[in-house]
């Protein structure tokens, strides 16, 4: 996809990532336990063997926040690469304003709803500042971004499609 980035994994795992709004809110998860724990980010995780990616993103919903949507839209694709690390993270975004339910806590991430002038990208992963404010606007983007653990960003590129 970027002509420009040597890659050095061998391995692709299919992710997603669902950001839900409400008016001027988004709603974000404390993750509690595992990848990412103490960050807050969107609901989502592994696409099984067998499902869609829209199935994937409706079941990591339902399972992490008690949440239903039947409306979800992928509008973003982001490669995350760490360094050292032979698996590429393709991960798919998906995101609707329209769904059933009051999210819950669960035992893997504590729901709120934040206001989009007051997202806590200080506790975020690091890409996230650069490539949800894209998704808030409504755009569609592609991106990639090379980690070096979980705090230092090597290389980035985004575009909007
Ligand atoms: O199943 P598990 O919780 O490990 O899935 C990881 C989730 O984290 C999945 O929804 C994809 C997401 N994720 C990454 N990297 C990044 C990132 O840099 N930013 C955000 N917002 N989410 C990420 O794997």
């Amino acid at each position: 996809m970027y002509s420009g980035v040597v890659r050095s994994t061998t391995s692709r795992k299919v992710l997603t990532l669902v950001i839900i709004r409400k008016g001027s809110d988004i709603l974000l998860g404390m993750k509690k336990r595992g990848f990412g724990a103490g960050k807050w980010n969107g609901f989502g995780g592994k696409v099984e063997p067998g499902e869609t990616i829209l199935e994937a993103a409706k079941r990591e919903l339902q399972e992490e926040c008690h949440l239903r949507s039947d409306s979800l839209r992928e509008v973003g694709l982001i490669e995350f690469e760490f360094k050292g690390d032979p698996v590429l993270e393709e991960t798919h975004v998906l995101t609707s304003d329209v769904f059933e339910g009051e999210p819950k806590e669960t035992e893997e991430m504590r729901p709120q709803w934040f206001s989009i002038d007051n997202i806590p990208y200080h506790q975020m992963w690091l890409g996230d500042k650069y490539w949800l404010p894209l998704l808030i606007q409504g755009e569609q983007f592609k991106g990639y971004f090379l980690f070096e653990g979980e705090e230092k960003i090597l290389n980035y590129e985004l575009k909007t499609s």
